[in-house]
């Protein structure tokens, strides 16, 4: 009897030990493939870990220990701005944002430019100039400064912060402000002509959730995509306390939608839910194919301009904090990667004689969704009008620009708007449109009208 109910007794405590080894074993496979450090764990979904970096800091090894191991992307925290570039009108002095990107490119890291023009931090002669001479001197910077690092930047942040807080949803009054409300999108076409690489990013605070500030910013950028404004990725900073908004994902994902990249900027979260609203920050990002980045506002709690909030991942010893850790396990559990864009063009010729024309289509694509530009061309005589047919059977137009569409998906024909009927011979216009789903196989067909 008593052996009996021994026996009995052991049963389960040997099935439990056996689980918890099986479990142990378990976990011990899936962290043996783990990696151990951010820049490693946001690598294997093809994202960045990365953080700002101060010039003044690099001297200090702790500091520098843990850049090099754990981030493989750097932000310039204030050395890249116009006040240190441009002090006086035409003189640039590169010297420290050159420290922070030599010690990157060194070290294998990509570097994010922060920030070709923004309201604050601009040098004395610049704030006190306006009107057109202002409008000259801010394109002359995003030329210039664009220029000194092309071919070294993965993104710009061309445009800081230039929306109102509170519920307006509009624009921040500012010296910029006032040249005229497209001093943003001249800004993006300079930082585009002046490196053509760089992704050209628009970055903002209090814009992590849906609310006014972010949905004007929205409407900008779905502008921008509709008149073929060069802009390729919003910017969320995420100076956050205790928690993430709850729509957090949402509002990445809605920008995302628009067919840019979203990176998380400057995150820095204080409170006591710190290590539990990193790992939503980060869970959510991974979540979207098209977040493919984050950035801490700097290293350890002592490097943070939140004096005394401590919010960031290292301690000011340099110990990882458990907001490392969860960052960590969220980075390390995965997601849908980033999505790789992919360029198809395809040609169609379609009687390309005397008043015939051919289209050709530029696509890129991604998880979900396309933007298409069509290139008409006329044959040898001048077009006086064109229309072109597409077939799109799975996908959804969402918006289109420069011509006009018979409908949103399946057999679309699009003829041109009044001002690009007009070709000459042997000459070309473009439309294009964005949508959701996938264009694959979109083969126009061009015919004069
Ligand atoms: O961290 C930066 C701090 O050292 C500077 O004194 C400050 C000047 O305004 O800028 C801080 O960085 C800001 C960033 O450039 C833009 N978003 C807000 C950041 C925190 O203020």
């Amino acid at each position: 009897m008593k052996l009996t109910s021994r026996s009995v007794s052991l049963v389960p405590i040997v099935s439990t030990v056996a689980t918890v080894a099986l479990g142990a074993s378990l976990l011990l496979a899936a962290n043996a493939n783990a990696a151990t450090t951010l820049g490693a764990a946001a690598a294997q979904s093809g994202r960045y870990f990365g953080t700002a970096v101060a010039a003044g800091k690099l001297g200090d090894q702790t500091y520098v220990n843990i850049l090099n191991a754990e981030f493989n992307m750097v932000t310039a925290e204030n050395e890249m701005k116009w006040d240190a570039t441009e002090p006086n009108r035409g003189q640039f002095t590169y010297s420290n944002g050159d420290r922070i990107l030599n010690q990157a490119i060194g070290n294998g890291k990509r570097v994010r430019g922060h920030a070709l023009l923004w309201h604050q931090q601009q040098p004395g002669w610049a704030q006190g100039l306006g009107g057109s001479d202002l409008r000259q001197a801010a394109l002359n910077h995003v030329t210039q400064v664009a220029t000194h690092y092309k071919g070294k930047i993965y993104a710009w942040d061309v445009v800081n912060e230039a929306f109102a807080d509170g519920g307006s949803g509009g624009r921040r009054d500012s010296n910029l402000q006032r040249t005229g409300n497209d001093w943003i999108e001249a800004a993006f076409r300079a930082a585009r002509a002046a490196d053509p690489a760089a992704k050209l990013c628009y970055n903002d605070y209090n814009t992590d959730g849906i609310n006014a500030k972010s949905t004007g910013i929205y409407n900008m950028v779905r502008d921008f995509k509709s008149r073929g404004v060069p802009i390729d990725c919003v910017g969320l900073q995420s100076h956050l306390s205790n928690n993430a908004p709850s729509d957090y994902q949402a509002n990445i994902q809605r920008f995302a939608d628009l067919g840019v990249d979203v990176q998380i900027t400057e995150l820095d979260i204080s409170g006591s839910n710190q290590a539990n609203a990193y790992g939503a920050v980060t869970r959510a990002c991974m979540a979207v194919p098209r977040c493919t980045g984050i950035t801490t506002w700097g290293i350890r709690d002592t490097d943070s301009w939140r004096t005394g909030e401590n919010p960031l991942l290292f301690t000011g010893s340099g110990a990882k904090k458990p907001a490392y850790t969860a960052v960590l396990d969220a980075l390390n559990a995965g997601g849908p990667g980033p999505t790789t864009t992919t360029t198809t063009t395809t040609t169609t010729t379609n009687n390309p004689g005397p008043g015939g024309c051919t289209a050709s289509v530029s696509l890129n694509e991604w998880n979900g969704g396309f933007v298409a530009n069509i290139k008409v061309t006329a044959g040898s005589s001048a077009l006086t009008g064109w229309r072109v047919a597409t077939t799109l059977s799975n996908g959804t137009v969402t918006n289109a620009w420069s011509a006009g569409r018979s409908g949103n998906s399946g057999a679309i024909t699009w003829s041109n708007v009044d001002y690009n009927g007009s070709v000459p011979a042997g000459g070309s216009t473009e439309f294009g449109f964005q949508g959701t789903g996938s264009a694959s196989g979109l083969t126009p067909t061009c015919s004069a009208s």
